[in-house]
């Protein structure tokens, strides 16, 4: 899996991607992750890569130019051309765990984020396959969305996520949220852990957690329950 951020503050990716899990997976060359300077491929002596926009208004806009050119070079120094360039807006469909589970299958995704105002239309409809939003809020620019999107999709690659840290029991793959969970002292400013937690019955520790997922959604987010897959005795006990 390799991931390219097209981005104007390239030091943004970096200071990200070298930490943590990421950073282990890329020294293990598990996948690839690298950011590139828009800037570079500014066409004039003073590296202008922004203007005012046509029939006015506030701000400024990356020019369609420099966009264009720093894509041809990431497709020029690649084995294959890119199959995804997802343009990082506000105005995209909303990233969901699903989508980062389709684009994990994907050889190379190049990420392109935006500042200022925007980006000159013509350099979207040339270069980009898909919009992505990371919620409905205002960021000043698009790498914090592209390292939410980059991080999703890393860590489903194999190898990526330890044994310790594995998401295949993780609850939003079921469309739930998490049960709680706890580790050592079993007794904590008087609160204990569970009974059945320290029971070693491995049926009861499921059928608890799977319980308590279904109960943590339905205070926290009714509105997954709808979609989640349940069991009819699992629908009862949440009418009951
Ligand atoms: Cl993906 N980009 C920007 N610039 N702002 C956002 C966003 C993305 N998602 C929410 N706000």
């Amino acid at each position: 899996m390799k991931i390219t951020v097209m981005t104007l503050f390239p030091e943004m990716i970096d200071a990200v991607i070298n930490c943590s899990i990421l950073g282990r997976a890329r020294q293990k060359g598990l996948i690839e992750i690298e950011a590139v300077n828009i800037r570079d491929f500014a066409n004039n002596k003073h590296l202008q890569v922004d203007d005012y926009p046509y029939g006015g208004g506030a701000g400024m806009l990356m020019m369609a130019d420099p966009v264009c050119r720093c894509y041809d070079h990431i497709k020029e120094h690649a084995k294959a051309e890119p199959s995804r360039v997802i343009y990082m807006t506000p105005q995209g469909k909303p990233w969901k765990q699903s989508m980062a589970e389709s684009f994990a299958q994907e050889e190379h995704v190049v990420l392109l984020c935006g500042h200022y105002e925007g980006i000159d239309q013509r350099a979207i409809d040339a270069i980009v396959t898909d919009e992505v939003s990371i919620g409905d809020y205002v960021l000043t620019g698009g790498e914090l969305a592209a390292l939410v999107v980059a991080d999703s999709i890393s860590r489903l690659v194999p190898g990526v996520l330890g044994k310790e840290e594995s998401f295949q029991d993780e609850s939003f793959s079921e469309g739930l949220l998490e049960y709680p969970q706890y580790t050592r002292p079993a007794v904590y400013n008087g609160q204990a852990v569970p009974d059945v937690l320290l029971s070693g019955n491995h049926q009861k520790i499921a059928a608890y957690r799977r319980e308590q997922s279904i109960i943590n959604t339905f205070n926290k987010r009714p509105d997954l329950l709808k979609q989640a897959p349940l069991t009819d005795k699992e629908k009862q006990f949440i009418h009951d």
